[in-house]
C-alpha cells in the first residue's frame, strides 16, 4: 500500500470543476491572499502610529482574508482541481493617513465584490451550480465587508481632524465594537 502522497490521485477521481472555473477560483485565491498581505501591512503601519485599535482590527481582517483564500483552496481540491499557492507582491509600507487606509479598504472590497460576481457569472455560463452555491457565502460576505468599510469611512468623516474623536474611534475598535466577522 502506497502512502497517499506517493500514490497521487486515484484513477477514478473525476474532475468536477471545469478548467475555466478552476482557473477563476485560483485567481481569486491570489486576490484574497493579496488582500491579507495588504491588510497586514496596514495593521503594522497603524501599530507604529500608536493606533492600537485600528491595528487590532486590521490584523484580524488580514487573518480573515487568509481564511477566505484557504476556504477557496479547500473547495478547489475537494472538487478535483488543484489549488495553487500564489506568489505575493510586497504591499506598500507607509500609508498617507488613517482616512486613506479606509478609503483603500473600501476600494479593495468593491473590487473583490466585482471579481466574485464575475466568477458567479462564469459558473452560470458553465452550468456549475455547485460552485455557484458555494460562492453565495462570498457574495454575502462582500456585502458585509463593503458595509463595514463604508461605516468606518462615515465615522472618520464625522471625526475630521479632531484628535479626541480619533482616540475614541481607536478605542472602540480595540473593544471589538466594529470587528470584522467572516
Ligand atoms: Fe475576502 O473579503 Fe475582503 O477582500
Amino acid at each position: 500500500m502506497f502512502h497517499p502522497a506517493i500514490r497521487g490521485k486515484p484513477q477514478t477521481a473525476r474532475k468536477m470543476v471545469s478548467k475555466k472555473v478552476e482557473n477563476a477560483l485560483n485567481a481569486q485565491v491570489e486576490k484574497e491572499a493579496m488582500s491579507s498581505q495588504v491588510y497586514l501591512a496596514m495593521a503594522s503601519w497603524a501599530e507604529v502610529q500608536g493606533l492600537e485599535g485600528v491595528a487590532a482590527f486590521l490584523y484580524q481582517h488580514s487573518d480573515e482574508e487568509r481564511m477566505h483564500a484557504l476556504k477557496l483552496m479547500k473547495y478547489i481540491n475537494e472538487r478535483g482541481g488543484h489549488a495553487v499557492v500564489p506568489a505575493l507582491t510586497k504591499p506598500p509600507k507607509d500609508m498617507k493617513g488613517i482616512m486613506d487606509v479606509f478609503k483603500s479598504i473600501l476600494q479593495q472590497e468593491v473590487e473583490v465584490t466585482g471579481e466574485i460576481n464575475g466568477i458567479v457569472d462564469l459558473c452560470l455560463k458553465e452550468k456549475d451550480y455547485t460552485t455557484h452555491n458555494f460562492l453565495q457565502w462570498y457574495v454575502a460576505e462582500q456585502i458585509e465587508e463593503e458595509r463595514l468599510a463604508r461605516t468606518m469611512l462615515d465615522k472618520l468623516n464625522l471625526i475630521g481632524g479632531d484628535k479626541g474623536g480619533l482616540y475614541l474611534f481607536d478605542r472602540d475598535l480595540l473593544s471589538g465594537a466594529s470587528q470584522p466577522h467572516g
